[in-house]
Parts: C-alpha cells; sequence; structure tokens
C-alpha cells in the first residue's frame, strides 16, 4: 500500500521545473519563422495551419486567456454564427455547427467549444504561446524592414511607465502577421513610424459585405507585414460584422497560405 504514495512533493522543485521548462522553451522563441500577435479565432486558425506545415510559429497574446472574442455570441449570450464553409475548420477539429433551416449558408456554433478546440489545435499543431504579452514596438532596420517585435509584459505595461518602467525585449521573425482585432496594433505601429497610412478602424456593421470583404483583403500590407480578421476591416475602414466569425476563420486560414508562399519565396513583395 505504502508503494503507492506520491512521491513526497517540494515546493522548490514546483518552482524550479516551471523556470526551467519557461526559460528552455523560451530560448528558442527569440527566433521565429513568423510572430502572430493576437490570440483571438483567425490568429488561432493561422498560427495552427503554419505550426501544421513545420513554420516555427510563435503566437503572442496580450491577455491571459487566448480566444480574443470568441468565447461569446454577443451580448453576452453563448451562441455564436459562422458561415459555410467556415464550419468545415471547426467540424474537422471536432467542434459541431449546427445547420439553420431557415437560413441557408449558416451555421450554429458554441463558442467557449469552439475557441477551446482551437485553441487546442494551435498547441497540439506545434505552435508556440507566449500570453500577458503585449506587442508595443517593432523591430524596424534600415530604411524600414520589419523583422520583429518589441513585447512587454502585459501587467508592468498596465501598470504604466511612471509606476513601473521596465524595458521591453524584442523578439526576431521572417514575417509578422496582425491579428489584433479591432485595434490593428502593428499597423498602427507602422503608421506611428511614417511607414503606413492612418489606420482608420471598422465602419458601421453591414454582416453581408464585411465578411467577404475581410477574406478577400486579407493580405501583405507591408514588406513582411500580414493581416488577418478583424484588424483587415480595421485597416481598410470596411463595414463591422458582430459576432459573426466565419471570415474571421477563413481570413486567419488565407494568411497562413499567404505566409506560406512568401516564407518558401514563392513572391516577393508586389505592394
Ligand atoms: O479581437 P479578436 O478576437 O480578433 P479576430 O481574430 O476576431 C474578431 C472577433 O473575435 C470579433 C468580431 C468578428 O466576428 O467582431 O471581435 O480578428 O482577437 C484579437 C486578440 O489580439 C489581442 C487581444 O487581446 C485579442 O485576444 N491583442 C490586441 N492587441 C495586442 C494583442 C497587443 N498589442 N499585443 C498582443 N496581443
Amino acid at each position: 500500500m505504502d508503494n503507492l504514495q506520491p512521491a513526497p512533493l517540494r515546493e522548490r522543485d514546483v518552482t524550479r521545473h516551471i523556470a526551467r521548462e519557461f526559460y528552455k522553451e523560451f530560448d528558442q522563441l527569440i527566433e521565429s519563422d513568423v510572430i502572430i500577435v493576437g490570440g483571438g479565432p483567425s490568429g488561432l486558425v493561422c498560427a495552427h495551419d503554419l505550426a501544421t506545415q513545420g513554420f516555427r510559429t510563435l503566437l503572442l497574446e496580450q491577455s491571459l486567456a487566448l480566444g480574443g472574442g470568441f468565447w461569446s455570441g454577443g451580448y453576452l449570450m453563448n451562441k455564436a454564427t459562422l458561415c459555410e464553409p467556415a464550419h468545415e475548420i471547426l467540424e474537422s477539429m471536432g467542434v459541431p455547427c449546427k445547420p439553420v433551416k431557415d437560413c441557408a449558408g449558416m451555421r450554429i456554433v458554441d463558442p467557449p467549444h469552439a475557441t477551446a478546440r482551437l485553441i487546442a489545435s494551435a498547441y497540439e499543431a506545434g505552435a508556440k504561446v507566449l500570453n500577458l504579452t503585449r506587442v508595443v514596438d517593432l523591430i524596424l532596420r534600415g530604411e524600414g524592414t520589419l523583422e520583429g517585435v518589441v513585447v512587454n509584459n502585459t501587467t508592468a505595461e498596465m501598470a504604466g511607465h511612471d509606476v513601473i518602467h521596465v524595458d521591453p525585449i524584442a523578439l526576431e521573425s521572417k514575417v509578422v502577421v496582425d491579428a489584433t482585432g479591432h485595434d490593428a496594433v502593428v499597423v498602427g505601429l507602422l503608421n506611428q513610424r511614417g511607414l503606413y497610412q492612418t489606420v482608420p478602424g471598422n465602419g458601421a456593421m453591414w454582416v453581408a459585405r464585411s465578411e467577404a470583404m475581410v477574406v478577400e483583403n486579407t493580405r501583405e500590407v507591408f514588406p513582411n507585414c500580414f493581416v488577418t480578421g478583424l484588424a483587415v476591416a480595421a485597416v481598410d475602414g470596411s463595414p463591422r460584422m458582430g459576432p459573426a466569425f466565419g471570415s474571421m476563420l477563413l481570413s486567419g486560414k488565407r494568411a497562413a497560405d499567404l505566409v506560406r508562399h512568401k516564407l518558401k519565396g514563392e513572391w516577393e513583395w508586389y505592394g
């Protein structure tokens, strides 16, 4: 019976092994093929697809939890809509997407289930994640060659520099994907450095247009900088869509496809 007792746990070992594992992995994350900023639905699908293809993929999220705006279906109702064929992405991950009888092409999902599976699938594909990590600036060399991002711990950033002054650190990558939703943070930083036009933010809601426009306009907006998800609408000033998530997933997939071509040297930036 005594043999079935677990080995005595030492506090110092708990601390030591957390620290060891974290810093061992962190060392690998300083240089990636692609950094995806924002762990909402578009960023998670993009991370999943790129990691599946063997690219060193790092997802940065300022919050503690991944998932962005996909945990709820809007107005705190935990049902959300998806347009076909985006449901195929979730169904391939085991998430039921219920057809809506009187609304052709629409599916209903449980957002917590869908979000949990998107997160798990990104991890299972091999994507690495740093949460509580806020992108605050970019690495730009020469005339403006984007070579990564500058990050800080979110809690230090939230306290404000006059309360806690902690210098940020830099993480390098060949490509950066802006998946920060409404804020389009990466493109906004390019604008602050005089390298991109003003980010107008989303236009008013018009779901029939916005869903298609987000997917179509998922693109490389600046050499080595791609934009996906709601950030596309923010950069273009195109309409918002509310709790309709199909284009977020399809845009994440398209962004991964474009990044794959870029990383394989199949095209140069064409402006
Ligand atoms: O907002 P979010 O879910 O973006 P998305 O993937 O999907 C949008 C939908 O959720 C919804 C919608 C359309 O149906 O209207 O809003 O385009 O996820 C964006 C993530 O980026 C994080 C933020 O916390 C969120 O989880 N983020 C924002 N700024 C930063 C950041 C930053 N500076 N550094 C790191 N993460």
